[in-house]
């Protein structure tokens, strides 16, 4: 499958914010707990398997990743460590949780989240809080419900209606998607959702 992200690039992996890249261009960030996909989904929206790591062990990623989606654009997506990862320590999750923070409440560049859950587990507690404060900064946000494959075609459009309807008071701009990582679903509207909001 050709998509328009094909050209994307790994720029770095930033433990803090201090080193992240120029404030500048547009970024899209995706977030979501530990092991819902966000790495997989970047690879499969940029046809590149080798992109971002992905792991069945949770908690693979523990930095800001920054990609480049193609030079000429200026899009940047950020690849975030995922919440609610249990094994690692207190200090080091608190310390994390504080510069995930910090990305969110500073970051000029940042045009919506993209927020990531499992189909079959959506909004938990602190997705539901990602969402209140995208809603709070009016951050546009992009909900996809991944794994779709895990559930027949009739489920997953059940619970992408069901999203819809539990989101139908947010006053900010909002969209919700089944993506597949693996069976490549949902991805198409995804890159058009990017490109609408970045
Ligand atoms: N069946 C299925 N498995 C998926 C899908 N997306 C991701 N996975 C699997 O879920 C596991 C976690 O995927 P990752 O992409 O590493 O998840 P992540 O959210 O980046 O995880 P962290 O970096 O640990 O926060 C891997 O074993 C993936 O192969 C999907 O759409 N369908
Ligand atoms: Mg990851």
């Amino acid at each position: 499958m050709n998509t328009p992200f094909q050209n994307a690039k790994f720029v770095g992996s930033f433990p803090s914010n201090e080193d992240l890249p120029l404030d500048e261009g547009s970024e899209i960030a995706f977030c979501g707990r530990s092991n819902c996909g966000k790495s997989s989904v970047l690879n499969a929206l940029t046809n590149n398997k080798k992109l971002a790591k992905t792991s069945k062990t949770p908690g693979r990623t523990q930095a800001i990743n920054v990609f480049e989606i193609g030079s000429e654009t200026n899009l940047k997506i950020i690849d975030l460590p995922g919440y609610g990862y249990a094994k690692v320590s207190k200090k080091m999750r608190a310390e994390w949780g504080q510069e995930i923070e910090d990305y969110l409440m500073t970051r000029k560049s940042l045009k919506a989240l993209c927020i990531i859950m499992d189909i079959r587990h959506p909004f938990k507690d602190d997705d539901l809080r990602l969402i209140d404060w995208c809603e709070s900064k009016d951050l546009p946000m992009i909900l996809l419900l991944n794994k779709a494959d895990k559930l027949s075609k009739n489920k997953a459009s059940q619970s992408v209606l069901k999203a819809a309807k539990y989101l139908s008071s947010l006053s900010t701009k909002h969209y919700v998607i089944a993506t597949s990582a693996t069976a490549k679903t949902g991805i198409i509207s995804l890159t058009e959702k990017i490109n609408e909001l970045k």
